[in-house]
């Protein structure tokens, strides 16, 4: 693998110059290898839990796994030949981050249980200063933020949660103490973190009740085991490692047509779900039930091969309509019927639209980035740097998601960005860079145009769009546009110390 070019960077004052990386899921880890690659080592990782892998480490639910392939999802510069399915599970890839850490000589950079509360610029100093939950206060020249887009569960907005008498935990907080087998078990939600748990869960319940509020449209899922020669050829042969890798991606890629040049490029896509749903559903009062009445692609398009058959069980009822409230035995379908229930799953998703930073983040002038976004949404140039917010690097940040291919992609984009932006501060000796207001405004309604004709615009209510209204969450193209984007630092779209001095 190319290694990133060196980077040093000289000390500021008597202090070398330290970077903050802000979480240890694909974005922290990926940067921080990055970074030791170009020979830079004066960083650390703050994780505010006690262990690496993010949303890999919290989403533990039954069934969890990738829907990209992991030849794929997974880092271009530590690729690994022991995926033992196309679609890896979520152990293999958490385990697939620990390997990444510990061969990459992470652990010592690494602070656990350390959630960052603040970060602050410091104006005099020039640097920022991180207060973490101890207490204790640290120095960094730079911020990479990589605290995921897909962090913070979103519990449904239904009245009766808190008199519920069973028990009721969210998918991304799985509650494994709680013991499923024989239980009258309701699902809230029929996203992609459900259609995983209701086939993984339907034969140990007792009765499943799914409230559905909008139906997914699903596709069959191409997963196959990856057997002990095929793992031995790809140990053996790392070109066919990289041309798998290569296959996989080319095959993705086209799919981003029919999401961003007009959504009747989506019917052949649309006519392979509705086949799928006519082969696994006979019933045809409940092949309605559950046929969406939207473009294929507006919300997330799904994959299983199990999800249709689970519905069919005697013992598992779809109730369209959604869940309006919870009761302390039960939970209301949409037309205000109790559903008894022992146990409450939440598959509701997370707060992802309004890219919620979960750290008090002050830059120049005292401009807080929690206030502006909650009061404009969400925007940043890239998705990676915020006008106003000097050395500070989103990994994940607006506008960087996907719909149709892989995000550890993008991520690798971004984390390219960063480093050509350290050697930046490196070569001109520049305390710090600030994006330019006007470079960030020129981007963000260049994007907005563009998303003003995809899929993601064509009449849906899904998580892409803010509470104010703009789609905040996704990149509208190719990945290699955005790739292209970010291959090189764009030094005249910033400004410098120097240049306010
Ligand atoms: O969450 P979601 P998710 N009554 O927001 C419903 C990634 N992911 O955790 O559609 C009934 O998609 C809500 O209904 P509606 C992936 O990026 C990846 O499943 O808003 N339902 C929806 O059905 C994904 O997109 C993998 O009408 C209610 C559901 O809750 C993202 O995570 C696996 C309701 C939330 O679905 C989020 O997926 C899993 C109510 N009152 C997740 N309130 C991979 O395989 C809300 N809902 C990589």
């Amino acid at each position: 693998m190319p290694r990133p070019e060196p980077l040093t960077i000289p000390p500021r004052g008597n202090a070398p110059f330290h970077v903050a990386i802000i979480g240890a899921g694909f974005g922290g880890i990926g940067a921080a290898i990055q970074l030791r690659r170009a020979g830079f080592h004066d960083f650390t990782i703050l994780e505010a839990a006690s262990d690496i892998g993010g949303t890999w480490r919290d989403n533990t639910y039954p069934g969890a796994a990738c829907d990209v392939q992991s030849h794929l999802y997974s880092f271009s510069f530590a690729p690994w030949p022991h995926w033992d399915h196309m679609f890896a599970r979520q152990e293999q890839i958490l385990a697939y981050l620990r390997w990444c850490a510990g061969t990459h000589g992470l652990d010592p950079h690494l602070r656990l249980d350390c959630p960052v509360r603040e970060a602050r610029f410091d104006e005099k100093a020039q640097h920022w200063r991180l207060r973490v939950g101890n207490g204790d206060e640290l120095v960094a020249h730079a911020v990479i933020s990589a605290t995921g887009g897909l962090s913070q569960p979103q519990w449904p907005d239904i009245p009766g949660q808190k008199e519920f008498r069973g028990e009721q935990f969210h998918t991304a907080r799985w509650n494994h103490d709680v013991e499923l087998d024989g239980q009258r078990v309701a699902v809230i939600g029929t996203g992609a973190s459900a259609i995983q748990v209701v086939p993984a869960i339907a034969d140990r319940v007792r009765s499943l009740d799914l409230f559905q509020r909008t139906p997914p449209w699903v596709l069959p899922k191409p997963d196959r085991t990856i057997g002990p020669r095929e793992r031995t050829l790809l140990e053996n042969l790392p070109a066919l490692q990289w041309l798998q890798r290569q296959r996989i991606y080319w095959s993705l890629e086209p799919r981003v047509l029919g999401f961003v040049i007009h959504p009747r490029i989506m019917g052949g896509l649309q006519a392979l779900a509705k086949l799928h749903l006519r082969r696994s559903i006979q019933d045809s009062e409940l092949r309605t039930r559950v046929t969406p009445d939207y473009t294929i692609g507006c919300k997330r398009i799904l994959m299983s091969n199990d999800y249709y058959d689970a519905l069919q069980r005697p013992h598992v009822t779809v109730h369209a309509g959604g869940a309006s409230g919870l009761t302390p035995g039960g939970v209301l379908d949409g037309n205000g019927h109790e559903q008894p229930a022992d146990v409450v799953i939440h598959a509701t998703g997370f707060k992802a639209a309004d890219a919620p930073i979960p750290y008090t983040l002050t830059g120049l002038d005292g401009a807080s980035l929690n206030d502006r976004w909650a009061r404009e949404g969400a925007a940043a140039f890239k998705g990676t740097t915020v006008h106003g917010f000097p050395n500070f690097f989103l990994i994940v940040g607006p506008n960087t998601g996907l719909g149709h291919s892989s995000m550890v992609h993008i991520i690798e984009s971004q984390i390219t960005y960063v480093l050509d932006a350290l050697r930046t501060i490196a070569r001109t000796g520049a305390n710090w860079i600030d994006v330019r207001q006007e470079a960030q405004d020129q981007w963000n309604a260049d994007l907005q145009k563009r998303l003003a004709g995809t899929v993601w615009a064509s009449g849906c209510n899904a998580w892409y769009q803010s509470s104010h209204g703009r789609n905040t969450t996704l990149w509208p193209g190719f990945t290699w546009q955005f790739r292209q984007r970010t291959r090189r630092f764009d030094a005249n779209a910033y400004l410098t110390d120097r240049d306010v001095a």
